[in-house]
C-alpha cells in the first residue's frame, strides 16, 4: 500500500516540524530565569561611544582591574585575532558570551558593591577583576 506509506511519512514530517517550531518558541520566550545583570548584546566593533571599556588583545584584558559604579554599563571589545569571553567567575553573572574577533558586547555591573573576578572561559589563564563601589 504505497499510498498509505507516503501518508505516514508526511505525518511524521509535519510532527517533527511542529516540534521544531514549538522549541524555537520556547527559546524565544525564555527570559533566562531572572536575576538580572546576565544579559549581553553583541555587535560589530566600531567607534567607542565613550564610557567604561575593556579591550581584549594579545590574550589580555586591558585594563585587567576595573572599578565602576553599581549597575554601570561596560563595553567589552575583542581586538584580538581569536574568540574570547569576559565571564564572571563568582559572585556575579555578567558574561559577554563568545566574542569573535572584532566584536563587542555590553555587560552590566552588579548592583551590589564588591570585587567580582572574571576570566575568559576559553582561556582560563586570562583573568581580571571588576570592583563595584
Ligand atoms: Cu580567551
Amino acid at each position: 500500500m504505497p499510498f498509505s506509506i507516503r501518508t505516514g511519512r508526511a505525518r511524521v514530517a509535519v510532527a517533527v516540524a511542529a516540534r521544531a517550531v514549538a522549541l524555537i518558541t520556547v527559546v524565544g520566550c525564555s527570559d533566562g530565569g531572572g536575576g538580572g545583570g546576565d544579559s549581553a548584546t553583541t555587535s560589530a566593533a566600531g567607534p567607542s561611544g565613550g564610557g567604561t571599556q575593556v579591550t581584549i588583545d594579545n590574550f589580555k584584558f586591558q585594563p585587567a582591574a576595573l572599578t565602576v559604579a553599581p549597575g554601570a554599563k561596560i563595553t567589552v571589545v575583542n581586538e584580538d585575532t581569536t574568540t574570547h569571553t569576559l565571564t564572571a567567575t563568582k559572585g556575579a553573572t555578567f558574561d559577554t558570551g563568545d566574542l569573535a574577533p572584532g566584536r563587542r558586547a555590553t555587560i552590566t555591573a552588579p548592583s551590589k558593591a564588591g570585587d567580582f573576578p572574571w576570566d575568559c572561559t576559553i582561556h582560563p589563564f586570562m583573568k581580571g577583576t571588576l570592583t563595584v563601589r
